[in-house]
C-alpha cells in the first residue's frame, strides 16, 4: 500500500478512520477500531458527564445514507480520557480525541483538563453537533466561534482540529475561513451530518425516529457533493498550516479519491461504516489503491487538492 499519510506531523498508514459517533462509544468498539485496518481511531464526542441522548428509535439506516438524532449519548470526558491516556502507552493506531460540550464553558474546562493531562494527541472539538434540543450549531453562530476559539487558544497548545457543520453560501465559506485562519488550529474537519433533515415512510405516513418529531442529521450518499464542497471550499481559503479532514459520504475508494482530490488529508468514514463494520477499512483502502494504481500514482500528495477547473 502506498497510502501512508502525514497529518499534524505525525506518520499514518493510511488516510482512513472513523467519523466520531460511529462504533466508538464504548471501549469494545474502540477496540475494534484499533485492530481494523484504519490508519487512525476516534472517540464519540464527549460532554463532562455521561449522558443518556434521546429516545430510540434515534439513528435509522437508509438506502441512499441516514438520519441520526441521537442527542450525544456518551460515556462521560474521564472515560474517554482514561482511555486514550492508557492508550497511548502502546505505540498502536493513533486515536483522536473529540468533545462537544453543552456550553462554551463546558468546552473550555474539558480543554484545561486535556491540556493539563498527559495526552499528547489529537483533539477534536465538535462545533457542530445538529441533535440537542435547543442547543444550536455553534459552527453557524460565526461571532460565537470566533469568541470561543479566541478563548481557547489562550491556553491550548496541544494540536486541536474543529468539526464543522456544513456551509452552502460561498459568502460564508468566505466569512468562516477568515475566522479560522486567524488561529493555530491544526485542522478542519468537514462536514458533521447535514442538521435538520426528515426522512418518511410513505407507507406509514410517518417519521423514522422518534426526537424532534423527526428532524435528525443526514449522512452517507445524500451529502456527498455537499461534503465535497466544504472540503474544496476550505482547502482553497485555508492558511496551508491548517489541513483538512474530510467526512460525508465515503462508502468506496472512488468516495475517498473524490476527498482527496480536493484536498482532503485525512478521511472519515460514518454511515458506510455503521453498515458495514470495521472491515470496511480493509475494503475501501484496498480499493482506493486499485484507483491509485490504475492512474500510475505512487502517492497520495501526487494528487491531493489537484482537482481541475474547466
Ligand atoms: O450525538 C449526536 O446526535 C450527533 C452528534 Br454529537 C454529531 O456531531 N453529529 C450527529 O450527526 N449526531
Amino acid at each position: 500500500m502506498k497510502q501512508e499519510t502525514t497529518f499534524a506531523h505525525a506518520k499514518f498508514s493510511n488516510p482512513f478512520m472513523n467519523a466520531s459517533g460511529v462504533h466508538c462509544m464504548t471501549i469494545e468498539e474502540l477496540n475494534d477500531l484499533k485492530k481494523s485496518d484504519a490508519g487512525a481511531y476516534i472517540t464519540k464526542s464527549s460532554t463532562l458527564e455521561k449522558r443518556e441522548g434521546n429516545p430510540s428509535p434515534r439513528y435509522v439506516d437508509l438506502a441512499l445514507g441516514s438520519i441520526n438524532s441521537m442527542g450525544l449519548p456518551n460515556l462521560g470526558f474521564h472515560y474517554y480520557l482514561d482511555y486514550a491516556l492508557e492508550q497511548q502507552k502502546h505505540q498502536e493506531t493513533p486515536l483522536f480525541f473529540s468533545i462537544a460540550g453543552m456550553s462554551k464553558e463546558e468546552n473550555i474546562e474539558m480543554l484545561k483538563i486535556i491540556q493539563d493531562s498527559a495526552f499528547s494527541g489529537i483533539t477534536e472539538l465538535n462545533l457542530s453537533c445538529p441533535n440537542v434540543p435547543g442547543k444550536p450549531q455553534m459552527a453557524y453562530d460565526f461571532q460565537a466561534t470566533e469568541d470561543l476559539l479566541e478563548r481557547v487558544f489562550n491556553f491550548f497548545k496541544k494540536p486541536l482540529g474543529v468539526k464543522l457543520p456544513p456551509y452552502f453560501d460561498l459568502v460564508h465559506f468566505d466569512q468562516m475561513a477568515d475566522i479560522l485562519n486567524k488561529f493555530p488550529l491544526t485542522y478542519v474537519n468537514s462536514v458533521n451530518s447535514i442538521g435538520n433533515a426528515l426522512f418518511i415512510d410513505s407507507e406509514a405516513e410517518a417519521v423514522v425516529i422518534k426526537p424532534k418529531n423527526g428532524f435528525g442529521g443526514l449522512g452517507g450518499q445524500y451529502i456527498k457533493p455537499t461534503a465535497l464542497a466544504n472540503v474544496r471550499a476550505f482547502y482553497t481559503r485555508l492558511k496551508p498550516e491548517i489541513q483538512i479532514i474530510g467526512t460525508g459520504g465515503i462508502e468506496t475508494g472512488q468516495d475517498a479519491f473524490e476527498h482527496l482530490l480536493c484536498g482532503a488529508t485525512m478521511l472519515q468514514v460514518g454511515t458506510a461504516l455503521h453498515k458495514e463494520g470495521p472491515g470496511i477499512f480493509t475494503r475501501i483502502s484496498k480499493e482506493l489503491q486499485e484507483i491509485m494504481d490504475e492512474k500510475g500514482y505512487q502517492s497520495i500528495d501526487e494528487f491531493r487538492g489537484k482537482l481541475k477547473s474547466l
